[in-house]
């Protein structure tokens, strides 16, 4: 049996929710949740010594982490349903696309949301030296969240530097549409590249901050509609999974961030 590890608003879970519906496999969701911190618990460790989620257990195999890697293993262990296009070209394209995702845009989408989407908020009450505590208790994280003033949040500067890579993200998807034909990024089949960027943009959406592409890039507007259509994202989006829903008293999602675009001026 196929269980994973996994936060109903995580965009890493959410990659890894859709890929498991794409290829209709069954599995138990093990849901943990953020407030909690069982993620940081010596249990939890043994599987994923990160400290964070998704993680993927498939029997009595090594648990498997790390988001792209997790996307890898269930295609080559289940390929039936393939998420790979064909030819080992389109494959390494496809690649340098998930590691661009790792490494800029998912590091990128983690200041907005913190600053704008309630997740500062289990923080707030906690005095700083507790705050300190829980800082260093984080395996790889402690550096993003030693950046955090647990009042205030981020500074201007580091909240624009990470939506201009957001844009720089959407930029490049579009030139993937445009050379590819659309309407997925690799062309007519959906792709891990798909599913390794949606939750970001949809979380982006979310937090009201779509002006980042909106209205200068209208095929990322398309992608992302017909992306939150399709079966499999609707079902890995279940009601509650997204930060407008967990915090409704914020009054955050789509359209709502409009006060901000000119405070960033891309
Ligand atoms: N590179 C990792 C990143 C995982 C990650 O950062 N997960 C977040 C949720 S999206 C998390 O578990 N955060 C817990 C924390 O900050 O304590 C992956 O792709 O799986």
């Amino acid at each position: 049996m196929i269980k994973l590890y996994n936060f109903a608003q995580s965009t890493c879970s959410q990659k890894v929710r859709i890929c498991l519906h794409e290829k209709n496999l069954a599995w138990r969701d093990e849901l943990l949740i953020s407030g909690e911190q069982k993620h940081l618990e010596d249990w939890y460790l043994k599987l994923n010594p990160n400290g964070v989620v998704p993680t993927l257990v498939d029997g009595l195999k090594k648990p498997i982490f790390e988001s792209s890697a997790i996307m890898e293993y269930l295609e080559d262990k289940y390929p039936a349903i393939s998420l790979r296009p064909q030819s080992s070209n389109a494959r390494a394209q496809m690649r340098a696309w998930t590691s661009f995702v790792d490494h800029l845009t998912t590091p990128a989408v983690r200041y907005p949301s913190f600053q704008y989407g309630g997740l500062l908020r289990k923080f707030q009450d906690l005095t700083q030296e507790k705050f300190n505590q829980q800082i260093e208790m984080r395996p790889l994280k402690s550096d993003f969240y030693r950046e955090i003033d647990k009042n205030r949040g981020f500074p201007q500067k580091v909240l624009r530097k990470a939506l201009i890579d957001i844009r720089k993200s959407t930029i490049r998807m579009n030139s993937f549409l445009e050379n590819y034909g659309g309407p997925w990024l690799m062309g007519k089949q959906f792709t891990l590249s798909d599913a390794a960027v949606g939750p970001l943009l949809d979380r982006i959406e979310d937090l009201g901050l779509e002006f980042i592409w909106v209205p200068d890039l209208p095929k990322i507007e398309a992608w992302l509609k017909e992306f939150q259509n399709r079966p499999s994202v609707m079902k890995a989006f279940y009601p509650g999974s997204r930060l407008s829903e967990m915090f409704p008293s914020l009054k955050i999602g789509k359209g709502s961030g409009q006060k901000l675009k000119s405070l960033f001026d891309l």
